[in-house]
């Protein structure tokens, strides 16, 4: 029980997404423009592809996806995530089809793919590999070469593919470390070549410089709050839209008022704020943003009620909007969204008690997307 009060009955309205969302007429992309492929009215089938950080080597057993999947999901993106491989976890993870394989090395994905393309055919391919090469000096040393192969392989069988392709997670073996900031150094390069070349490649730094020894699991797999944060990176990529989080539970961040910060791993940062049950509980966050407009602010929360609970936010003192999170559980974490008014400068965005009872564990704060 991570409330004192969770057993009170909750309000009843359930299967809702968390925020209601229209979407208004997307621009006309840009014609030399693949950078920027999940657009908001257009269905979109994307593979995630990869090895055991694909699959998700974490607690929660999804990798980046269940975070990436809920971050399309706050904005209404239509996309459909293929692939032979069905796991995760159901809910938070609402699509639960990859081609990640656990333990596999770029060669081994090089053998299989055209198949899997070919038959599913996705639009954008989010491609993760290398971490299982990285084992001795000689299969590190020939792991670029074989990821150029690999691209030139994929963009070959799909020619109209946007295939996005990821730095791996750094690695806390000074061994393995050595090797695997050798390889994430060469994969810009390899992907600038392919792009100079006419294929739709992007480079995404998913994972390099993003991770403190306490964010993984073991020696190969960042845990379920670290994998959130490359998520985002993904989610950039993919939309255009960037994305700066705050953690709830950093004092430099936020303000708490009569509610716990609690350490777990599941929660991005190590941490989260729980306990907001109380007529006065608040997290109040504190930040500057560069120009005036409306913001998307999406809350990465935690709810094991069994229903939809709800925060009520505002910001500046502002009218309150409410915030609602579907139920996964305490330890899976979705991304509920609610657009509210910013200044220029310093605000302030304050989160209290709404219906039953969910934990924050972070704010993901982007101006709404236009496209
Ligand atoms: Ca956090």
């Amino acid at each position: 029980m991570r409330g004192l009060l969770r057993a009170l009955p909750a309000i009843a309205s359930v299967g809702a997404l968390a925020f209601t969302f229209t979407p208004a007429p997307a621009p006309a992309p840009a014609a030399d423009e693949p950078a920027v492929p999940i657009r908001r009215a257009t269905p979109t089938k994307l593979m995630p592809l990869g090895d055991s950080n694909t699959v998700g080597g974490d607690a929660a057993g999804a990798a980046y996806r269940a975070d990436l999947w809920q971050l399309l999901r706050a904005d209404g993106r239509p996309v459909d995530f293929v692939g032979s491989v069905n796991s995760g976890p159901a809910g938070v993870l609402g699509d639960r089809d990859h081609e990640g394989h656990g333990g596999w090395t770029i060669g081994q994905l090089q053998g299989s793919v055209t198949g899997w393309l070919t038959t599913y055919r996705p639009d954008v391919i989010t491609l993760q590999i290398g971490t299982n090469d990285m084992y001795d000096d000689a299969s590190a040393g020939a792991a670029p070469g074989k990821l150029s192969t690999l691209i030139d392989t994929i963009t070959t069988t799909l020619p109209d593919v946007k295939l996005f392709v990821a730095s791996i997670p750094q690695l806390a073996d000074p061994n393995h470390y050595a090797r695997v900031a050798a390889f994430n150094y060469t994969i810009p390069g390899i992907v600038a070549a392919k792009a100079a070349a006419g294929k739709q490649v992007r480079y995404v730094d998913a994972n390099s410089g993003l991770f403190q020894p306490y964010d993984f699991v073991d020696m190969w797999h960042p845990n379920y709050g670290a994998a959130s944060k490359a998520a985002i990176r993904w989610y950039s990529a993919l939309t255009g839209v960037p994305i700066t989080r705050y953690e709830a539970e950093q004092t430099a961040n936020a303000r708490v008022t009569n509610a716990k910060r609690v350490q777990i791993t599941s929660a991005s940062g190590g941490g989260k704020i729980g306990y907001i049950d109380y007529a006065d509980s608040s997290v109040t966050f504190t930040f500057q943003v560069g120009s005036a407009g409306t913001y998307r602010i999406r809350a990465r929360g935690a709810n094991g009620m069994g229903t939809v609970c709800s925060h009520q936010v505002s910001a500046n003192g502002g009218p309150k909007a409410t915030v609602k999170y579907p139920s996964y559980s305490w330890d899976l974490l979705g991304e509920s969204a609610v657009d509210l008014p910013l200044n220029a400068g310093p605000n302030t965005v304050k989160f209290t008690k709404g219906d039953c009872y969910t934990e924050l564990d972070a704010i993901d704060l982007s101006l709404v997307p236009t496209a």
